[in-house]
């Protein structure tokens, strides 16, 4: 399979099959192909996730989260939450059972499943991104259909990942960060904070490539929040067509961080608010960005369908 770039989704209910497939248009034109399990319903990986703005629904299936951590760790929760999502207007639902907040220490392998193996398994035949850095979690979440794999490392956490991602044809999201997330937000230092993710995130592409991901299905990412001050935040918000001129789809990930609370003059905030969190999304947007992922889909989707229709006016 490797190298073959298609994206296997199972069906969950034969019922569902209309809504899926519409959700699923962006990953391009499927076909039927069956299997010991029934029919599979192929994509293949040829789309460049261009059909902007795309919004990636958050479903933390963890306790411990920095802004919704422990209400979804009941599979129920997490599950009602992540179609509720997808109602909403969610091209996608990144699915984590680890929390990458500053601070956190990690998980093992069988905890990050337990948390998200229920979840997964119910949410089969609907597009769902698998947030971990850990191969076999990747393994196992692909199997159960997820079409997409979020990892925050970018292909450094783990060697056996990059294989994963080539073999099951999924699409990649390569995350900048600098040091781990147990210490990252120590005392982070960058001579060109825009020039130094870009050259890390031409890298890592590289590193994927030359692993036998096809360049077209993986996404970039600054890594917002992780290694670095308000202002290198800021300035990366605000010279993200740099990125963006790196030819892949850019996904921003302010949502709820805390960097936004310290922007509106709160020293010590935890979180941001939604608002805040919005306005990020829609000026990212019009720099370029494609994929946001977050925590309030509705007013997500609504804001940036807004700026859409309003970039489009003005062409
Ligand atoms: N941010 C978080 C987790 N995963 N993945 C990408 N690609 N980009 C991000 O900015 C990003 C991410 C942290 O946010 P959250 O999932 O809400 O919190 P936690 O890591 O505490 O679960």
């Amino acid at each position: 399979m490797r190298g073959k770039a298609t994206v296997a989704v199972p069906w969950a209910r034969p019922e569902d099959a209309e809504g899926v497939l519409q959700r699923l248009a962006w990953l391009g034109q499927p076909f039927e192909c069956p299997s010991t399990h029934g029919t599979r319903i192929i994509f293949p990986c040829e789309h460049e996730l261009d059909d902007r703005p795309l919004v990636m629904g958050i479903v933390n299936v963890t306790p411990d989260s920095f802004s919704d951590g422990g209400p979804f760790l009941r599979p129920e929760a997490a599950i009602a939450l992540a179609l509720g999502q997808l109602d909403e207007g969610a091209a996608l639902v990144d699915v984590g059972g680890e929390s990458t907040r500053p601070g956190s220490e990690g998980v093992s392998v069988e905890e990050e499943l337990e948390r998200i193996e229920p979840v997964l398994e119910h949410l089969q035949g609907f597009p769902v991104s698998v947030d971990t850095s850990k191969a076999e979690v990747a393994r196992r979440a692909l199997a159960l259909g997820a079409v997409m794999v979020n990892d925050v490392t970018a292909l450094r956490g783990d060697p056996e990942l990059a294989g994963v991602v080539a073999d099951g044809g999924a699409y990649l999201c390569l995350m900048h960060m600098l040091g781990e997330p147990r210490t990252m937000q120590g005392d982070p230092r960058y001579e060109d904070v825009v020039d130094e993710v870009k050259a890390f995130l031409e890298e890592r592409l590289a590193a994927a490539v030359n692993a036998g991901i096809p360049e077209e299905c993986v996404c970039l990412d600054p890594g917002i929040g992780f290694g670095k001050t308000v202002a290198h935040n800021l300035e990366l918000l605000a010279r993200l067509d740099e990125l963006v001129a790196l030819g892949r789809p850019i996904l921003v990930g302010a949502s709820r961080k805390r960097f936004l609370g310290r922007v509106l003059g709160d020293a010590e905030a935890l979180t941001g608010p939604v608002s805040a969190g919005v306005a990020v999304a829609v000026l990212a947007y019009e720099r370029g960005a494609a994929l946001f992922r977050v925590h309030d889909v509705r007013e997500h989707v609504q804001a940036l369908g807004t700026a859409k229709a309003l970039v489009e006016a003005g062409a």
